[in-house]
């Protein structure tokens, strides 16, 4: 699983981008999937999907790692 975790401080707002690898996205249907599931996360901010290189990144404010795979998983796809 690879999940990179930037941390800034901007402002006194502490902003985070977290990096990660869904190697099961192809289309897309997989990226709304995706985006639909993770942006019902409290402090999502923005997401990015890359179908070419596979790696969903998704920015926000205090940001819960384990529930953004949560939400990729409950999208239907595996992080690794
Ligand atoms: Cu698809």
């Amino acid at each position: 699983m690879t999940i990179v975790v930037e941390r800034s401080s901007v402002g006194g707002m502490s902003v985070e981008m977290l990096s990660l690898n869904v190697p099961g996205m192809t289309c897309g249907h997989c990226e709304s999937a995706i985006r639909k599931e993770v942006g019902a996360i409290s402090g999502v901010t923005s997401i990015d999907v890359n179908l070419e290189t596979k790696i969903v990144v998704v920015n926000g404010d205090n940001l819960d790692r384990e529930a953004v795979v949560a939400a990729i998983d409950e999208a239907g796809f595996d992080v690794g």
